[in-house]
C-alpha cells in the first residue's frame, strides 16, 4: 500500500539533523535548517497539521573532544552552544515548534525507556569486542578520539564514520591502523564487553521499509546496499562518563552511543510541543505511534497503515546509513512509527571548492549576518540553489547575480512597481474582479505548489513566487498600463487589478522560503494580521481596496561590497594554508570531510584536434528499458534507441536513479565506445552523464533519436 498524497488529514512532524553542540554553524550547515523550514512552512500553508522540531546533539565524542581541547566540562561547552544556536537559528528565520536538547530530561528518560523496550523484546545482547586503547594514557578510544583507515573503501576515517570516503558508519575496532587523536600515539585493541542492537532481527522489515520510504533517491536507494547480506549487530554504548547512562544496573561504566539518543530527541521535542501547546492541539503520540501506542510483534506495519502520523526527517547525505537503516530499526524495536520520507540533502561548497573549517575556507552564519545581508535572500539562494540531492556552491558573486536578478529585478521590481502604480492611481486595489488569464496564471501556481509539496521538491516550492512574478513583468509589460490610463482607463484598471492580485499570490506563494519578505510584502497590501494566517486559497482573494504606498522590497548588492567580501575570504583561505603548511605538512585537515564536496577538476591542458573530436560518435538515444543486473549493486541494463538500431549499454546508475523512470529518458551516447563486457553484459556504448551523481545528458529540444552530437 502506498502513502497517501501530501497533506494528509493526520499531524505531520518535519526535523532536521540535530547540529552537534560544539562549535560555529557556517551556511554549510545551515542548508537542511533552510530546507526543513521551507517545507514544514509550506505544508502548513497547505493545511497539513506540522510540528516542525529539532534539538541540539550534546553527547558523543564530537563534543568530547572539543570540550577537552578548551578545557572546559562537555555539558558546559555543549550548553553555551546551544544558546548560540538558538540565536542563529531565529536570526535566519528558522521556527522551529520546538528546539529542544539531548541531555535534557525528556530525552534522557524517553531514550532510557527506548532501550529498556529493546532490552525486554530481546534485542539486545551483550559481546566482548576490541576496543582501541590509548596505553600511554590508559583509556579507551571511542569513535574520535580514534582515527585510521577505513575497511571498506581504504580512505581515511574517524573512529566511527568514514567521512573521507565511502560514508559508512564504523563499528567499534574496524577502523584500521587506528591512531589516537590525544597523543597521535598507535592505538592498541583491547577486549571490553559492550551492548549490542541485532540490526539482523530487523532485516527483513527494513526491506519494506525501503520500499515503502518516500523522499530523495540517495535516501531510497543508497541503503539497499547496506542492508544486503545479514545486517551486523549495532554497538550501543561507550566507554566514556560523558553521554545518557545505559539503563541496566551493573553496567555504571557505560554510556550510550551518541546515535542512541540524538534521534531519538526527535521524539522527545516533538513531545515537549505537545506538552506545550496540550495534546487538543497536537498530539505527538499520534504522530510517533500507531493508533497512539507502542505496538510488538511481527504482525503489525508490514504495510502502511493510515493510524499514523507523517514523519519527515531532512538530513545532510552523510548520514543516510542512520536514518534509513538505524534508525527505523530503533523505533521497529521500541514498537514506534516509521518515517515516511527521508530527504538527504548536498553539501555546500564555498567557490567551487569544498567548505573546510580547518582552513577556513568557511562563510560562517555569523559573518553573512554582520554583511548586512537580509537572512530571507541566503534563504532563497540555497533553498533553490540545486536539487536538493545535489551540491551548492556559495559564491559571493553568483549570490550578488541571483538576488539582482531574480529578487531585485524580478520579484522586487515586479510587486513594486504593481503596487506603486495602483496606490497612485486608485489608492489601492482597483474595483474590478481579477481576468481569468490571470486567475489560471494563478491556479497553476498554486497546483504547481501543491505538487511540488508532494515530490518533497523544495527548490520547486521556493522557486514559485519568482516564476509567478517572471508572468508578472511580462503581463505588465505586454499591457503597459501606463500608457492606458487617459484614453482606456477601464483596461488600465483591469491591468493593475491583476498585477495587484499577482503580488498578493506572490506573497502567500513566497511566505515558505522568505517569511519576513513574504510578511513586508503582505503588509504592503494593506493586509490584516500576519500572512502566517493566510491559506494558499487566499492567493486568489481580493486584497483590500486602500493601501499605503510601498516600499522596495529588496536591495541590490553593490559590486564593490562582494568585491570586498570576496577580498576577505580570499586573505582568510590564504592565511589559514599558508599556516597550514608551515606548521603540519603532513597532517591533512580532517574537517574537510564535514562537506567534501564540490571539488571541480582542473580543467584538461591538452587540446584535442577537430579531426580527433571528428573521431568521437555521440548520438541522441532514448532509454527504452532499464533492468538490475544480478549481483552488481552499481549496475543496470539498458535497451537504448539510437534511431538506427537498439543498443544495449551496461551503466552504472542503478543507486543513483529511480529505475523505473529511467525508460523513456532521452541521452546522449557515445556509440563508437570499445565494447565491454560486464557481469556477463556486452555494453555496447556509453551513456553520458555529469559527476558523481551521474547527471544524465540530455537533449534541449527534440532533435531526432540517432542525431549526432556536435
Ligand atoms: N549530530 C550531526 C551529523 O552527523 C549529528 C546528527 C544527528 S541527527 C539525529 O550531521
Ligand atoms: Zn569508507
Amino acid at each position: 500500500m502506498n502513502h497517501e498524497q501530501l497533506p494528509t488529514e493526520r499531524p505531520a512532524v518535519v526535523t532536521c539533523g540535530l547540529p552537534y553542540a560544539n562549535g560555529n554553524l557556517h551556511v554549510g550547515h545551515l542548508r537542511t535548517y533552510v530546507d526543513g523550514d521551507l517545507f514544514s512552512r509550506a505544508l502548513k500553508r497547505a493545511g497539513q497539521e506540522t510540528a516542525f522540531v529539532c534539538g541540539s546533539d550534546m553527547h558523543g565524542t564530537p563534543v568530547a573532544v572539543n570540550a577537552a581541547k578548551e578545557g572546559v566540562e562537555p555539558k558546559d561547552f555543549a550548553l553555551r552552544h546551544h544558546e548560540q544556536y538558538i540565536e542563529r537559528f531565529e536570526q535566519f528565520n528558522i521556527g522551529f515548534d520546538n528546539y529542544g536538547h539531548t541531555h535534557d530530561e525528556t530525552n534522557t528518560e524517553l531514550t532510557q525507556s527506548f532501550v529498556k523496550s529493546w532490552i525486554d523484546n530481546d534485542h539486545v545482547h551483550e559481546k566482548e569486542i576490541a576496543v582501541a586503547w590509548d596505553a600511554e594514557e590508559d583509556q579507551p578510544l571511542p569513535d574520535r578520539y580514534v582515527e585510521g583507515t577505513c575497511p571498506y573503501c581504504g580512505e581515511h576515517a574517524r573512529g566511527d564514520e568514514c567521512d573521507d570516503g565511502c560514508q559508512r558508519h564504523l563499528e567499534p575496532g574496524e577502523i584500521e591502523d587506528p591512531v589516537s587523536t590525544i597523543t597521535g600515539n598507535s592505538a592498541e585493541y583491547r577486549k571490553q564487553p559492550h551492548k549490542f542492537l541485532k540490526l539482523a532481527d530487523f532485516q527483513t522489515y527494513l526491506q519494506g521499509f525501503l520500499n515503502r520510504l518516500e523522499g530523495t533517491d540517495n535516501a531510497k536507494n543508497q541503503p539497499r546496499e547496506w542492508i544486503e547480506g545479514e545486517l551486523e549487530d549495532l554497538c550501543i554504548t561507550r566507554d566514556m562518563d560523558w553521554g545518557i547512562d545505559y539503563p541496566g544496573e551493573s553496567e555504571e561504566e557505560l554510556v550510550l552511543y551518541v546515535w542512541v539518543d540524538a534521534p531519538i530527541e526527535y521524539v522527545s521535542s516533538t513531545k515537549q510541543y505537545s506538552e506545550r501547546v496540550g495534546t487538543d492541539t497536537y498530539d505527538w503520540e499520534a504522530v510517533w505511534k500507531v493508533n497512539g501506542e507502542t505496538q510488538h510483534g511481527t504482525e503489525w506495519k508490514d504495510e502502511w497503515t493510515d493510524e499514523t502520523g507523517e514523519i519527515i526527517h531532512i538530513i545532510g547525505r552523510d548520514i543516510i546509513q542512520h536514518h534509513c537503516v538505524f534508525w527505523p530499526a530503533m523505533l521497529r524495536g521500541a514498537g514506534y512509527n516509521e518515517p515516511r520520507a527521508v530527504l538527504a540533502t548536498g553539501f555546500v561548497g564555498i567557490d567551487g571548492k569544498a567548505l573546510s573549517t580547518s582552513r577556513n575556507r568557511a562563510i560562517w552564519a555569523k559573518e553573512y549576518l554582520d554583511a548586512g545581508f537580509h537572512p530571507d535572500l541566503f534563504r532563497y539562494y540555497i533553498a533553490t540553489g540545486s536539487d536538493l540531492e545535489n551540491d551548492i556552491d556559495f559564491s559571493w558573486d553568483r549570490f550578488a547575480e541571483r538576488v539582482n536578478g531574480e529578487l531585485v529585478g524580478n520579484l522586487g521590481n515586479f510587486c513594486y512597481r504593481a503596487l506603486l502604480f495602483a496606490q497612485r492611481n486608485y489608492g489601492g486595489t482597483p474595483d474590478v474582479e481579477t481576468s481569468k488569464e490571470i486567475q489560471d496564471e494563478i491556479e497553476t501556481a498554486l497546483e504547481a505548489f501543491r505538487s511540488a509539496i508532494r515530490d518533497y521538491d523544495i527548490r520547486a516550492i521556493g522557486n514559485i513566487a519568482v516564476e509567478l512574478a517572471a508572468v508578472g513583468n511580462e503581463y505588465i509589460q505586454r499591457n503597459e498600463p501606463w500608457n492606458l490610463v487617459d484614453d482606456e482607463p477601464d483596461t488600465a484598471a483591469q491591468v493593475i487589478r491583476d498585477c495587484v492580485q499577482l503580488s498578493k499570490a506572490c506573497a502567500v506563494l513566497m511566505q515558505p522560503v522568505m517569511p519576513e519578505k513574504a510578511e513586508s510584502l503582505w503588509n504592503s497590501l494593506g493586509e490584516d494580521g500576519s500572512i502566517v494566517e493566510a491559506t494558499l486559497g487566499d492567493a486568489l482573494e481580493a486584497p483590500p481596496a486602500e493601501f499605503d504606498e510601498p516600499t522596495e522590497l529588496f536591495t541590490k548588492v553593490e559590486s564593490d561590497h562582494v568585491e570586498s567580501l570576496n577580498e576577505e575570504l580570499r586573505a582568510r583561505v590564504e592565511a589559514a594554508e599558508a599556516d597550514e603548511r608551515a606548521t603540519d605538512g603532513d597532517e591533512q585537515s580532517r574537517e574537510e570531510s564535514e562537506s567534501a564536496t564540490v571539488d571541480i577538476e582542473p580543467l584538461e591542458d591538452e587540446r584535442i584536434s577537430f579531426d580527433e573530436f571528428q573521431g568521437i560518435d555521440m548520438r541522441v538515444g532514448e532509454i527504452l528499458e532499464a533492468e538490475p543486473i544480478e549481483g552488481a549493486d552499481k549496475l543496470l541494463r539498458l535497451d537504448v534507441d539510437l534511431g538506427v538500431e537498439t543498443r544495449q549499454v551496461v551503466a552504472g546508475l542503478r543507486e543513483l536513479h529511480d529505475v523505473e523512470t529511467l525508460a523513456g529518458t532521452r541521452v546522449i551516447v557515445l556509440a563508437n565506445m570499445e565494447k565491454a563486457e560486464l557481469f556477463g553484459h556486452e555494453s555496447n556504448g556509453m551513456v553520458l552523464a555529469a559527476g558523481e551523481e551521474a547527471d544524465l545528458l540530455t537533449t534541449y529540444e527534440n532533435a531526432p533519436l540517432g542525431t549526432r552530437v556536435r
